[in-house]
C-alpha cells in the first residue's frame, strides 16, 4: 500500500490513535491483493464536490416557475376541529391553492412495514381531518408563487379546535382514552419472543438482577432538512419528484399507490442527500402534498422544511422504556433473560415505525450465550410527532438494557465486569448461532474482541488507577458494553456498464445519504477490473437510471448493495474476458487484466482494449443479490468517565472501541462511520432530548433548546478492529454505520453508574446532564 495513503489513514488527530491492525482478512476475499481498491484508505471522491459547495441537493435543483408550499400546522396536540376557514388565505394575491383534509380524502394512505407480529397502525390522513392529533400535524397546505406569500396566507387560515387533554407518555397512553377507536389501549404494535422455561429458571437461579431505563426521545437532526420538489410534465404525463430520501425506489412505489398513478409515470430523484439517519427513510404527508399539488396544478411545487419543522414533525427516535431481569448461576453464567420494552409511537406510523420496537426485542440477548428468553415489546400511540428509525433503530435500546443487566450481574456475583462478559460471550466456535429470539448471528470472535479492547485500554491498569483516584476523593468510573449490529435482510441490485468509449460505470439500487457510497462502491467495481476507484463512476438515487433497490438504511448499503455490485462486476468481467480471448485468439487463462483492458500473458504487448471489447454497443450486466442471512457487525466499547462532585458535570475522558465490520472496503470510511456514530452516541448519552410539556407543546423546537454535540464536545477515542468476513454475503461485509450509536451510550451509562456506585446510585437515565447527576449525588446524602 502507498505510504501516503497509509499515513492519511492513521489521521492527523493524535486523539484518534490508530492502533495496530486486526487479523488479516481471510485471503480469498476480494481484498486479497494489496493494491486492490478494496481495502484501500482512499479519500472520498464526492468530497471534492461536496466540500467546495458544488453538491446538488434537492433545494439546489433549478426548477423554473416553481410554486412554494407552506403547511399550516396544528398548535393543538389533541382535539376536534370546530372550524377550518381558508377563504381569506385563498383570496390573497399570489396564492394558487389552499388544500385541507377534505381535498385529499381520495388519496391513499401511507403504508407501514408489518415487521411485528401485531401491527395495528392507525389510518392516518395526509392533512388533518375532523381532529388534530399532535402539535405540528399538517392541517392545510398553502401554495403560492413565493414562500413569503404562502407564509402570509398560512397565517390567514383560521383553525379552531375543541381541545382534549393530550396523551404524552406511554403510561398515559396505556390508561388514557383510545386515540383511535379501533386501536384499544393505544397499543399499535406488539410482539412476544419466548424460548425455554424462563419462569422456572428465575425461580431457581441463585442470582436474579434487574435493570430499568428510559431512553430520551431524540431528533435525527440531519444537516440538510427534509426537502421535496415535484414537476408534472403534461405532454409526457409524468411526474418528477426530487426528494431528499434514503429510499427513492420505495418512495416512487408508495407515491404511485397513494396518488393512483402508475409507477412508470413517476421518476424519483434523490440527488445529494445531506444526512438522514433514518429520518428520511419513509415518506411524509408533506412529500405527498408536494407531489400531488404539482400534479393538480400542473405547475412545479417545492418545499424545504425549516429546522423547527423537522424538530416538530420529522420523525423522532428512541424514547423506549425498558425493563429487564437476568438470571445467573453461581459461576456467573447467564441462564435466562426477561424483558418488557415499551416504545412511544407518536400519532402516526411511518413506513419503518415498527423497526425500533422489533429490533430492540429480537436483538436483546446481544452476543451472549442465553438460551431462555421471555421478551415482550409493545408500541403505544401518543399525541406527539411520529417515532421512526434513528441511527441504531432499536439496537442502542437493546444494548443499553442488556449491558446494564450484565453490569448488575457482575455486581451481584462479585465477578469483575470484564470477566463476567468473557464467561458469557458466545465462543467463535458456536457461530453461526441461532439465539432465543430466532435471530442468527453469523460470524466473529466476540471474546477476542473484548480481550483486544482490554489490551488497548489497559483495563487492569485503568482499574488500579480508578482505585487510587477514588482514594483521593475523585468520582470516576469505567463502563464496558458489547453490542451486535444486524445489517439488513433481502436484496439489492446493481448494473455495471462498459460503455462504447471503454469507460466502466455502475448504478446501484441502494443510494447515498452522504456517507461515501460513491467511493466505496467505485472501489468494489474497480477491484474486479484491475482499475483505480477514480476510473469508475457510480450512479444512484435516480429511479430512471438506477436499478430497483431498497435503500441506504439499516447499515445495509455495503453488505447487500456492495455484494450486488460485486456480482454484476464479476459477471461483466467474465464476459469481457471471453470476448478478449476471442479477439486475442487465445483462451481466457492466458489473459491478464490491465488498466487498459486484457493482455496476453504470453505476449503482453497484445492487448484487447476496453473500447475494442465494448464494441459500438457497449456491454452491461444486471444483478439482483439476495443475502443468505443477516450479517452482524459487533464490537466492544469501554468508557472512562469522571464526575465533578460540586457541579455534577460528567467528563468522558476516553472511549476505546474495537469493532468488527467484516471485509472493509475503505478503512477511512469505516473509521468515519464509527467516529460519527460515537458523536451521535455522545449526544444521546450526554445532552440530546426532545421535550414536550404535559400539555403536548414541544419545548425543544430549535437548536438553541435541542442540544446536539458540537466538534468541541467530541471526546478522545481510540479505535481498533477485528476483521471477520461475513459468510452470508459474497463481499463478506458487515454493517458499521450504527456501531458508535449502540456501544457508546451503553458504555457511558455503565461508567457513570460505576462512578456513582459508592454513593448507592443504581439508576440514572440519559441524557446524563449535570443537574441529574448532581441531584443523584445529593439525594444520596452527599
Ligand atoms: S436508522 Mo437507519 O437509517 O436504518
Amino acid at each position: 500500500m502507498d505510504q501516503k495513503v497509509q499515513s492519511e489513514m492513521i489521521g492527523p488527530d493524535p486523539q484518534l490513535q490508530a492502533t495496530e491492525r486486526g487479523p488479516d482478512p481471510i485471503t480469498d476475499t476480494p481484498a486479497a491483493s494489496d493494491d486492490a481498491p478494496i481495502g484501500q484508505a482512499i479519500k472520498r471522491q464526492e468530497d471534492e464536490r461536496l466540500l467546495r459547495g458544488a453538491g446538488r441537493y434537492t433545494d439546489d435543483v433549478t426548477i423554473e416557475d416553481a410554486l412554494h408550499i407552506i403547511f399550516v400546522r396544528s398548535p393543538f396536540p389533541c382535539g376536534r376541529i370546530t372550524e377550518l376557514e381558508c377563504g381569506e388565505a385563498r383570496s390573497l394575491p399570489g396564492v394558487l391553492a389552499v388544500y385541507c383534509g377534505a381535498d385529499v380524502v381520495d388519496l391513499g394512505e401511507l403504508p407501514v412495514n408489518p415487521l411485528l407480529a401485531e401491527v395495528n397502525a392507525p389510518r392516518y390522513p395526509l392533512l388533518a381531518r375532523g381532529k388534530v392529533m399532535a402539535v405540528g400535524e399538517p392541517v392545510a397546505a398553502v401554495i403560492a408563487t413565493s414562500s413569503m406569500i404562502a407564509q402570509d396566507a398560512a397565517e390567514l387560515v383560521i383553525l379552531e379546535v375543541d381541545e382534549d387533554s393530550a396523551i404524552m407518555s406511554i403510561a398515559d397512553s396505556k390508561i388514557g382514552g383510545d386515540l383511535f377507536k379501533d386501536i384499544p389501549g393505544n397499543r399499535a404494535l406488539h410482539q412476544v419472543w419466548q424460548s425455554g422455561e424462563t419462569e422456572k429458571i428465575f425461580d431457581e437461579a441463585p442470582f436474579v438482577v434487574e435493570a430499568r431505563l428510559t431512553h430520551p426521545r431524540l431528533s435525527p437532526t440531519s444537516i440538510e432538512p427534509r426537502t421535496t420538489a415535484a414537476s408534472w410534465d403534461e405532454r409526457a404525463e409524468s411526474l418528477t419528484v426530487w426528494l431528499s430520501s434514503q429510499t427513492p425506489h420505495r418512495a416512487r412505489k408508495d407515491l404511485a399507490t397513494i396518488m393512483g398513478l402508475s409507477p412508470d409515470s413517476i421518476r424519483v430523484v434523490s440527488p445529494d442527500v445531506g444526512g438522514a439517519f433514518g429520518m428520511k427513510a419513509s415518506l411524509y404527508p408533506e412529500d405527498i402534498m408536494v407531489a400531488w399539488a404539482a400534479w393538480q396544478l400542473k405547475q412545479p411545487v417545492r418545499w424545504t422544511a425549516a429546522r423547527s419543522e423537522d424538530l416538530l414533525s420529522g420523525t423522532h427516535g428512541r424514547g423506549a422504556e425498558t425493563a429487564g431481569k437476568l438470571a445467573i448461576n453461581s459461576e456467573g453464567s447467564f441462564l435466562g433473560l426477561s424483558a418488557q420494552i415499551d416504545v412511544p409511537l407518536g400519532h402516526w406510523l411511518p413506513h419503518s415505525g415498527a423497526v425500533p420496537a422489533w429490533n430492540s426485542g429480537r436483538i436483546l440477548p446481544g452476543p451472549y450465550d442465553i438460551d431462555s428468553a421471555d421478551i415482550e415489546v409493545a408500541g403505544f400511540l401518543t399525541n406527539s410527532a411520529p417515532v421512526g428509525i434513528y441511527r441504531g433503530a432499536g439496537r442502542p435500546e437493546a444494548a443499553a438494557l442488556m449491558e446494564r443487566l450484565v453490569e448488575e450481574a457482575a455486581r451481584a456475583t462479585g465477578i469483575d465486569p470484564l470477566e463476567i462478559r468473557l464467561r458469557n460471550l458466545l465462543p467463535a466456535s458456536r457461530l453461526p448461532h441461532e439465539g432465543p429470539t430466532g435471530t442468527k448471528l453469523d460470524s466473529g470472535d466476540y471474546r477476542a474482541c473484548l480481550e483486544r479492547l482490554c489490551n488497548i485500554a489497559g483495563y487492569p491498569a485503568l482499574r488500579r488507577n480508578q482505585d487510587s483516584r477514588r482514594q483521593q476523593g475523585e468520582i470516576c468510573g469505567i463502563g464496558l458494553a458489547c453490542y451486535v449490529e444486524p445489517c439488513g435482510q433481502g436484496w439489492e441490485s446493481a448494473r455495471v456498464t462498459l460503455a462504447s468509449d471503454g469507460s466502466i460505470s455502475a448504478a446501484t439500487g441502494t443510494s447515498s445519504q452522504g456517507h461515501g457510497r460513491e467511493t466505496a462502491f467505485a472501489q468494489i467495481v474497480a477491484s474486479v477490473f484491475g482499475l483505480a476507484a477514480e476510473d469508475v463512476a457510480i450512479r444512484h438515487g435516480d429511479t430512471s437510471t438506477a436499478p430497483k433497490g431498497i435503500g441506504a438504511l439499516a447499515s445495509r448499503s455495503t453488505a447487500i448493495g456492495g455484494s450486488a455490485l460485486l456480482c454484476a462486476a464479476r459477471e461483466l468481467r467474465d464476459e469481457t474476458c471471453n470476448i478478449a480471448a476471442i479477439q486475442l485468439d487465445t483462451h481466457s487463462e492466458n489473459l491478464r487484466l490491465t488498466r487498459a483492458g486484457f493482455c496476453r500473458k504470453d505476449a503482453p504487448d497484445r492487448t484487447a482494449t476496453w473500447t475494442a471489447i465494448a464494441g459500438p454497443a457497449g456491454l452491461q450486466k444486471d444483478s439482483v443479490y439476495s443475502v443468505e442471512g443477516e450479517a452482524w457487525g459487533y464490537g466492544a466499547y469501554l468508557a472512562v468517565v469522571a464526575i465533578d462532585a460540586e457541579t455534577g458535570v460528567l467528563t468522558v475522558e476516553h472511549i476505546y472501541c474495537v469493532d468488527d465490520a467484516g471485509t472493509i472496503v475503505n478503512p477511512l470510511l469505516v473509521e468515519g462511520q464509527i467516529l460519527g456514530g460515537i458523536a451521535q452516541g455522545l449526544g444521546e448519552a450526554l445532552m440530546e432530548q426532545i421535550v414536550y410539556d404535559k400539555n403536548g407543546q414541544l419545548l425543544t423546537g430549535s437548536l438553541t433548546d435541542y442540544a446536539v454535540p458540537r466538534a468541541s464536545d467530541m471526546v478522545p477515542v481510540t479505535l481498533d478492529k477485528l476483521i471477520t468476513p461475513s459468510p452470508f454475503n459474497i463481499l463478506g461485509a458487515k454493517g458499521v454505520g450504527e456501531a458508535g450509536t449502540i456501544g457508546t451510550p451503553a458504555a457511558i451509562l455503565n461508567a457513570t453508574l460505576d462512578a456513582l456506585s459508592p454513593f448507592g446510585v443504581t439508576r440514572l437515565d440519559m441524557p446524563l446532564t449535570s443537574e441529574k447527576i448532581w441531584r443523584a449525588l445529593h439525594d444520596a446524602g452527599n
